[in-house]
């Protein structure tokens, strides 16, 4: 291994001047094909059809019909039900009973009493539901229409329609401001007086009635009842049209503009939600004031200071697999060819579109985005669109450290905040336990107890798998009074381990009991069982960074000594008899009644944690390898996606390639590009926008491994901006599937070690110094 000097740096930053100017990185012109957007020659027919915007609260689906628009509307705390808690009183007395019959091996009794006597009242969460519609009907016949065109502008986060009927030429435009917070509309033509409309919004919700106050329009509503959770939530949105030209009347049944140039529909949503445990907001109060505040303000001015905040965050990174002819098709057009065409530009898109959708479903102040992100236009969401914390949360975050979007994380770290509240009562009445603790999934209330049936709910680790997205916050951005404020998080959720692992008396382990290895049925007629592999290693990873952030804090010595000695003892990842990796503490992989099972979690210690490596584990990454094989490649949206990081982590890149086909064809991705799970779930976007990542570039600690799993059908391309830790900035360029340059930037001085193939090197960052490294033997420029 080579060493690079600070005299060798200097030499680089003379070099620099060329850097920018470097073939790799040149900004690209926009032609048709290039543009980061989404576009179709027809009005969505079906709800997956339509196109998103959101501002990380209020989410909007956009159908672009001719004769009728639709916008169908979502506010991020419209959930069903109100605070609730439920832990069963039971569960305690029964748990001692259950641990026992685990380990007695009667794992079928442990979970049929589990059922009885553990599960949370209710045993289903509350489901987040949508607002309702903006909906806007125009005159005439869609039979006349000519020059359709829909557009999503992923850099301006602007959704366009465009059509000619009798000689005008309509344009509809609509964005949802982060500033403004409301959702603005822009209609226009290019005939004078042209604009003629009927605008009015439903609601599915209880009780929901439309009224006009003066010339604005307002919804009024509740939210409804679940499994006898009363529903506490009240909300109201507000709509104000301004025409330019023309006439405008209201009434109770809508707004009605006439000869107009153009019209701005304004838009508020507001509810009463303020907190878990408070819904005594004023939802009118606010719905007015945020519409007072963005009235009077022009749709001009609203779109581009919409433009200029998402481009804060949008145009951080920026990748170039290459285009082809393919890439000049309508995006629904491309995803149906994908699989037989070569269409690098399409994994630039879904990447590209990836960081859209989380930029637009969450932002500081927000809810975490959900199983659906912040779109749902159900009262009866698909596993009640909630957060689902054994994966699918988990895997909405993968890309924000690595594609430099530290800041919409904020949203999931609040919720650990309100879950290490709840989950504190959870502990102690169910288990008798210190710290907190989730088990398998939460919603807008932070429930944490087990639901749905122990085989899927009755899982304690949820919580301390989100608490790693705490510690990869840290890592990433090396900001200690951060640390300060989530080490407490951390430090609880470790807390509950201490007292509730078991030490198996079959091995002294400390394992988790009851548990299960997500929502996999083993060989004897359960899921339930102790120290899955899954959990052990969540736990490692937890206990090791929860003690490295103690100390780097210089506090809590003794705490962190006892998690150290802890975490030696938990049952270690083992290699069974077909060479795999054991799912279980016992080599029970061979017999499972559903070998393709869609959950890959032994394989944690792959991907998302760094257990398990190629260089530093060779004989447990043989194993993974194998696990991974026997599970197969195709699976639901995003177990195939993980699959995609994890062969990306094996450096397979025609592996990794051939499955991310698969996600970005037709069966796995929808026209307006949603991931199907099937149905409509957000995570595979965010899992295969982190494997395209994770193809080109892996980092852990002071490692940076470039173009790890680099496919031949991407040969010549770039990518500036990704991150890698410790505020490191990592651009590259490749031409013929060799590296070209790759600069790395960090204004924290250190020693950071890159890999590329097998060659490596370290390099000394200095402050705002790029390092530059040439070729395929990592020549300092
Ligand atoms: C888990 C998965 C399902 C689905 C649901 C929301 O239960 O096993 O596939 O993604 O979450």
């Amino acid at each position: 291994m080579r060493k690079i000097t600070r005299r060798l740096i200097l030499k680089a930053g003379a070099a620099l001047g060329g850097a920018l100017a470097a073939p790799g990185w040149a900004a690209q012109p926009r032609r048709v094909g290039r543009g980061k957007r989404l576009w179709y020659r027809q009005p969505a027919r079906e709800w997956v059809e339509a196109l998103p915007v959101g501002n990380g609260r209020l989410g909007a689906m956009v159908f672009g019909g001719t004769t009728r628009e639709r916008l169908q509307l979502n506010e991020d705390t419209l959930w069903n039900g109100g605070p609730y808690d439920p832990v069963n009183p039971n569960a305690r007395e029964a748990l001692a009973r259950v641990r026992e019959l685990i380990f007695a091996g009667r794992w079928a009794e442990a979970q049929a009493l589990a059922n009885e006597k553990v599960m949370a009242v209710p045993l289903k969460q509350m489901a987040y539901q949508p607002v309702g519609n903006l909906l806007i009907d125009m005159p005439g016949s869609a039979a006349f229409v000519s020059d359709y065109h829909r557009e999503l502008d992923l850099e301006s986060a602007l959704a366009q329609t465009r059509f000619t009927r009798d000689g005008v030429t309509f344009t509809r435009e609509v964005v949802v401001s982060p500033i403004d917070q409301v959702v603005a509309v822009r209609l226009s033509a290019d005939r004078p007086g042209a604009i003629a409309c009927k605008v009015w919004l439903d609601s599915p919700q209880p009780g929901a009635a439309l009224r006009a106050d003066g010339a604005d329009l307002v919804l009024a509503g509740r939210n409804a009842a679940q499994d006898a959770i009363e529903g506490a939530v009240r909300f109201e949105a507000r709509l104000a049209a301004t025409p330019s030209g023309g006439q405008l009347r209201s009434d109770d049944t809508g707004l009605a503009v006439s000869g107009a140039d153009e019209v701005t529909l304004l838009l508020a949503i507001a509810t009463s939600y303020r907190g878990f445990d408070d819904t005594s907001g004023d939802p009118a109060a606010l719905a007015r004031q945020q519409l007072e505040s963005a009235r009077g303000r022009g749709f001009a001015q609203i779109a581009s200071e919409t433009a200029q905040a998402h481009r804060a965050l949008f145009d951080r990174v920026s990748l170039d697999l290459g285009h082809t002819p393919a890439a000049q098709q309508p995006t629904d057009e491309r995803i149906k060819a994908s699989a037989g065409s070569d269409d690098p530009a399409l994994a630039t898109l879904y990447f590209d579109y990836g960081r859209y959708l989380l930029i637009c479903s969450s932002r500081p102040g927000s809810q975490p985005a959900n199983l659906q992100g912040i779109w749902n236009d159900s009262t009866k969401p698909p596993w009640e669109s909630k957060y689902t914390i054994n994966i699918n949360t988990e895997m909405n975050y993968w890309p924000a450290e690595p594609v430099a979007l530290p800041e919409c994380t904020e949203p999931l770290i609040a919720m650990i905040r309100d879950l290490a509240v709840t989950g504190a009562r959870t502990a102690r009445e169910m288990y008798g336990a210190r710290g907190w603790v989730a088990h398998h999934n939460t919603d807008l209330w932070r429930a944490t107890a087990p639901i749905d049936g122990a085989q899927w709910g009755l899982w304690p680790t949820g919580g301390a798998w989100l608490c790693m997205h705490l510690w990869y916050r840290y890592d990433y951005g090396r900001d200690s009074q951060y640390l300060k404020s989530v080490y407490p998080l951390m430090a609880g959720a470790c807390r509950f381990f201490l007292d509730a692992l078991q030490t198996d008396p079959r091995t002294g382990f400390l394992v988790t009991n009851p548990s299960l290895s997500p929502e996999n049925v083993h060989p004897h007629g359960a899921s339930l069982c102790a120290g899955p592999t899954m959990d052990m290693q969540i736990l490692r990873d937890l206990f090791g960074c929860t003690a490295q952030a103690a100390a780097l804090l210089r506090t809590d010595e003794a705490f962190a000594n006892d998690l150290r000695a802890a975490r030696v003892r938990l049952a270690p990842s083992k290699i069974g008899a077909q060479g795999q990796l054991h799912e279980w503490q016992f080599d029970w992989d061979a017999g499972v009644p559903e070998p393709h099972h869609r959950h890959l979690s032994h394989l944690y210690g792959l991907f998302p944690s760094d257990q398990i490596d190629l260089d530093d584990t060779p004989e447990l990454a043989a194993a993974a390898r194998k696990s991974l094989e026997l599970r197969g490649d195709e699976s639901t949206g995003w177990a195939t996606a993980w699959r995609a990081n994890l062969w990306a982590r094996l450096r397979d890149g025609e592996h990794s390639h051939r499955i991310l086909t698969f996600l970005l064809g037709p069966e796995r991705t929808y026209p307006n590009m949603f991931d199907a799970h099937p149905p409509f779930q957000i995570d595979g976007n965010f899992g295969g926008t982190r494997a395209i990542a994770e193809m080109l570039m892996q980092a852990r600690g002071e490692r940076v491994r470039l173009l790890p799993a680099l496919p031949r059908a991407w040969p010549s391309g770039s990518i500036t901006g990704l991150r890698a830790p410790g505020r490191t900035r990592v651009d590259l360029a490749w031409r013929s599937g060799e590296l070209l340059e790759a600069r790395l930037t960090s204004d924290l001085a250190g020693d950071r070690t890159v890999h590329l193939g097998s060659q490596s090197v370290v390099v000394r960052l200095e402050p705002g110094q790029p390092m530059r490294l040439r070729g395929s033997r990592l020549l300092q420029a």
